[in-house]
């Protein structure tokens, strides 16, 4: 099953965030349950060698690679696809000129202008030959628009409406300073979170898919009910932060429990 055939069947999917730029890391958290693993080039340290390599472990855990690429390096998001990535999520989608490069970027004529070249991409996914990668590549990928910005919201049905966009995915952080005007920045602001279900509505009335990145993870059902599917959790500071704080509580509660029994 790919990405894009688990998202057409409503399941909803859940993407570890990577920001630490090492296979070894990425190959650590490819071990857990995730669905997916968004390598991130924006905020995360992931680079262009970083992103090459570490869709590897991605790839032999199973897993769907994602990478998200820095505002308007509409290139990357072909060379990401071109290392193997499955779907590329892009920040800062603005207008519908940016949704049409990128767009264009991410998928081959005549749908788009992306560039021969699956280099990485074919050895390492594809099946069958180039006929059939060619054929099935601009099904198989999936284009994320990110919407983060008041300009984002008044485009979103031209986003929408562009060919080769297939998701679009709400950046809550943004979100939150656009909404508040630069005064807040809560992720889980509740006097944004109609604005937020509104765009998962409209995303899935255009036949398209919706992601978000959770801060909360209590949220998620709230999420999914509004439509998202493809949510975002992590990076690495988060996960170890929950993990060892979990591990320890388990440790001093189990030593409490003796005690208080003796
Ligand atoms: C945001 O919340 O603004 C994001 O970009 C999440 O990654
Ligand atoms: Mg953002």
């Amino acid at each position: 099953m790919t990405l894009a055939s688990r998202l057409a069947a409503g399941e909803i999917v859940f993407t570890a965030w990577s920001g630490i730029p090492d296979a070894l890391t990425v190959e650590v958290i490819a071990a857990q349950n995730f669905d997916t693993i968004t390598l991130d080039m924006q905020h995360g340290g992931h680079h262009e060698d970083s992103v090459l390599r570490g869709i590897v472990p991605v790839l032999r855990a199973g897993r769907h690679p994602a990478v998200r690429i820095p505002v308007g390096r509409f290139d990357m998001a072909s060379r990401a696809l071109d290392f193997g990535a499955e779907a590329v999520i892009a920040p800062m989608v603005n207008s519908v000129a940016d949704a049409r490069l990128f767009a264009a970027a991410m998928k081959y004529p005549p749908l788009g202008e992306r560039s021969w070249g699956p280099t990485f991409a074919f050895p390492r996914q594809g099946k069958g030959d180039f006929a059939e990668w060619l054929a099935e590549s601009n099904k198989r990928t999936v284009s994320f628009a990110m919407i983060e910005t008041r300009s984002a919201l008044e485009a979103l049905d031209g986003i929408l409406d562009t060919p080769g966009i297939d998701a679009v995915f709400v950046g809550p952080s943004d979100f939150s300073i656009a909404w508040t005007n630069g005064k807040a920045v809560n992720a889980t602001l509740e006097d944004m979170m109609e604005a937020i279900a509104d765009i998962a509505a409209r995303t899935r009335k255009a036949g398209k898919y919706a992601g978000i990145f959770v801060v909360d993870p209590s949220f998620t059902g709230r999420f999914a009910e509004m439509g998202f599917q493809f949510m975002a959790l992590g990076g690495e500071q988060k996960l170890i932060a929950v993990g060892a704080q979990s591990l320890l509580d388990a440790a001093r509660c189990s030593i409490a429990e003796k005690t208080s029994r003796a």
